[in-house]
């Protein structure tokens, strides 16, 4: 009776000592809104890097919006629950960083990705691609499709977002290079990264600007949209659309002729990547200065400059050569 009570002390005492070791970390995936595939598919990376890291549970979540604010309530509940980090896609770079801050005081180590926060409210940013090299890519793209002369709008995601706003500055830098003085910007509107807006704004376009040859939209959700509405309003051949898209939500659009080309980087990978990247500095590898290597896992390892910032690989061009192959997987 003693040995068996001694037995079942031992027991407890090692499962009470084990189990605060075994609780997993758990990393929130803050995205810009729901219902965005681009998301969901750097969720996949994300999960995939939440298996191989084996003690790390990722909670994907984001507002049914892409607003600041929505991301500011639920940063505040994951101070609340005590997460190990959170990974953000800001909808803002300013409007974030007090409650990031805030967690960074608690201990919660912060890093964005995809659409950045400003230095002070994270660790770290991880670019999916050089900023100068896609405001590049969207400006050929264009000019691979209507020529050189034409005019063209931007239809972008919100007003807001830290990514769009830097990629749209990089090709209006573009645009003003000699080579390209032919093409004539003429309206840049915002769909908010929802389909329906969009959509709506594609119209206005159409409409404001008869004399119109190109939309460069360079988010996923926006690009889509735009497509569908130059093929509803039979403006295939007239209107051309570009920008950044996912295979899957693509192939359809280049097979129509709405679409010659369009870009992107793999977004699992950057989910993956970015998971990955956390649990660097929840371990206390890396601590987000400059010059620090971050390893990104299956990915390789990025090298922190003096922003705290780190980019990935180049962006792919999809067309009608090779966009139903990329389909299956994002
Ligand atoms: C949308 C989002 C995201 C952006 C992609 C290209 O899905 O705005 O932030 O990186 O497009």
């Amino acid at each position: 009776m003693k040995k068996q009570l001694k037995t079942l002390l031992a027991v407890a005492l090692s499962a009470a000592l084990v189990s605060p070791v075994l609780a997993a970390d758990k990393i929130a995936l803050v995205v810009k809104s729901l219902g965005n595939g681009f998301f969901d598919a750097a969720n996949q990376g994300a999960q995939e890097a939440a298996k191989e890291l084996k003690n790390v549970e990722v909670i994907y979540t984001g507002p049914a919006k892409a607003t600041a604010e929505g991301q500011i309530e639920i940063v505040n509940s994951l101070i609340a629950q005590k997460v190990q980090a959170i990974v953000i896609s800001a909808n803002d770079p300013d409007a974030l960083a007090p409650s990031l801050k805030r967690a960074m005081e608690r201990g919660i180590k912060v890093i964005s990705f995809d659409s950045g926060v400003r230095k002070d409210g994270r660790m770290m940013h991880l670019n999916p691609s050089s900023n100068p090299l896609i405001g590049k890519k969207l400006v050929t793209m264009t000019q691979e499709a209507i020529g050189n002369t034409g005019e063209i709008a931007i239809l972008s995601a919100t007003a807001q977002a830290t990514n769009q706003n830097i990629w749209i500055d990089e090709a209006k830098k573009v645009l003003a290079e000699p080579a390209y003085k032919g093409l004539k910007l003429v309206s840049v509107v915002y769909g908010d990264d929802q389909t329906d807006k969009s959509y709506r704004e594609a119209q206005g376009l159409f409409k404001s600007y008869p004399n119109l040859k190109a939309i460069i939209a360079p988010t996923t959700v926006g690009v889509a949209a735009a497509a569908k509405a130059v093929q509803d309003e039979k403006m295939v051949g007239k209107i051309f659309v570009t920008g950044l898209g996912l295979p899957s939500e693509m192939a359809g659009h280049v097979k129509s002729g709405a679409v010659k080309s369009f870009a992107i980087w793999n977004p699992i990978d950057l989910g993956y990547s970015s998971i990955i990247a956390a649990s660097q500095f929840i371990s206390g590898k890396v601590t987000g200065k400059a010059g620090d290597k971050v390893s990104l896992g299956r990915v390789g390892t990025v090298t922190l400059d003096a922003n705290g910032e780190a980019a990935m690989s180049d962006p792919f061009t999809y067309d009608a050569t090779n966009v139903e192959k990329f389909a299956k997987f994002f």
